[in-house]
């Protein structure tokens, strides 16, 4: 049966007038660059948006003041269909000065099922001022983008070109019930926990982060840069090309991962890893003694092209470890090669470890006997031209 061109024309102008449904916060009362809350204002933009079905809602140039209000969390709940956009760096949404009183403060997510959601082109600002984090005393607990919703789904989601800065918590946060998101070119500063947070349970994951980075902070950060934890039973977690200034920890028992081609200061280190793929990732440590690749209770692991170089410090450069007083698991299936490292400690250390295969690597400058270690392990191959030392 043909359509007839009428029919199409009044298809695609409906089309075209439910993409263009605007929803500029100015119009529904923000103010912006003054000490008025613009909470009601941006919310009612929303309701409106959710209401047409779906649309942009725009955030203009000025700083806009968001502030909970009672529970809430978080603060600002973005429907499905809902492109939420600024216009750049100078887009932005600061939380109340009073966020450095309590906890709980989520700028905006959602905590209910929905799907596909932009977040892009903003600027926002959690309004800390703690230095650093006292327990008990300062907030830790207040984060910027906060998507969660445990037993549900939260489906497609997108969050790109925006500065997440200040926030006593995390800077993005996304667990429980979420699904396919995508994080892209995404710059996070002076967060008091993680920069980028991620877990999940059963049936969520599906996630990718690449081109975000961290700024130089002025507070102290607790936690990493990105951080997969809480992620039993999640699969699917792609971290590519972006730039850790504090470390990259990605375990929590999640399945599928890949993290390639990223570049750490400091360290890399994940537990209970299955089926994980760390590769061409380059690592330069400072102070930390610690070894600057570790994994715990890992299986089905490659460790595979990345260059490590901690050339004043006694770190240990791979370990690999397992079945120690905590957890009688070994690490399982292991393949360390064609790796680069530069340091003075042990290069490569394996304890604890159930079939592993280590060749190719290149060594520089270390001062210890071997380049691989092995300690309480069993069916490890090692191609090296180094001998195992016992
Ligand atoms: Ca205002």
């Amino acid at each position: 049966m043909r359509t007839s061109p009428l029919i199409l024309a009044a298809l695609l102008g409906a089309a075209l007038l439910a993409h263009a449904a605007e929803f500029n916060i100015v119009k529904f009362g923000a103010m912006p660059d003054d000490a008025t809350d613009d909470t009601p204002a941006i919310r009612a933009a929303l309701k409106a948006c959710a209401d047409a079905g779906g649309g942009t809602v725009l955030v203009p140039a000025g700083t806009f003041i968001v502030a909970r209000k009672g529970i809430e969390s978080p603060v600002l709940n973005l429907p499905s269909n809902t492109t939420l956009r600024g216009g750049g760096a100078a887009s932005i949404l600061k939380f109340a000065a009073k966020v450095n009183d309590s906890n709980f403060w989520r700028m905006l997510g959602a905590s209910n099922d929905c799907h596909d959601i932009i977040i892009r082109d903003l600027h926002l600002d959690g309004a800390n001022t703690h230095t650093n984090y006292v327990k008990g005393k300062t907030p830790e607990q207040n984060h910027g983008i906060f998507f969660y919703r445990k037993g549900g789904r939260i489906e497609n989601v997108t969050v790109r070109d925006c500065l997440v800065e200040n926030f006593s918590g995390d800077c993005v946060s996304f667990s429980q019930g979420c699904r396919h998101f995508t994080i892209r070119d995404v710059t996070v500063r002076n967060f008091i926990r993680q920069g980028i947070q991620m877990g999940g349970g059963p049936g969520d994951g599906g996630h990718l982060v690449t081109g975000c980075r961290d700024l130089e902070h002025t507070v102290k950060p607790g936690g990493s840069t990105i951080h997969v934890e809480h992620a039993e039973g999640a699969r699917d977690f792609q971290i590519i090309s972006n730039r850790c200034r504090n470390s990259l920890l990605a375990g929590g028992g999640a399945t599928d991962l890949i993290v390639r081609d990223n570049v750490v200061d400091g360290r890399i280190e994940g537990n209970r890893i299955k089926h994980g793929v760390f590769e061409n990732n380059r690592l330069t440590g400072g102070e930390d003694k610690r070894a600057l690749m570790q994994f715990g209770y890992a299986s089905n692991l490659v460790i595979r092209g990345n260059t490590i170089l901690a050339p004043n410090s006694e770190a240990n450069g791979i370990y690999v470890w397992g079945a120690s007083r905590y957890n009688a698991e070994p690490s399982k299936q292991i393949v360390i090669e064609n790796n680069t490292l530069e340091l003075r400690g042990q290069p490569i250390a394996l304890n604890g470890v159930r079939g592993a295969v280590v060749r190719g690597n290149t060594v520089k400058g270390s001062t210890a006997k071997t380049v691989v270690d092995t300690k309480r392990s069993e069916g490890v191959v090692i191609s090296d031209g180094a001998k195992e030392a016992r």
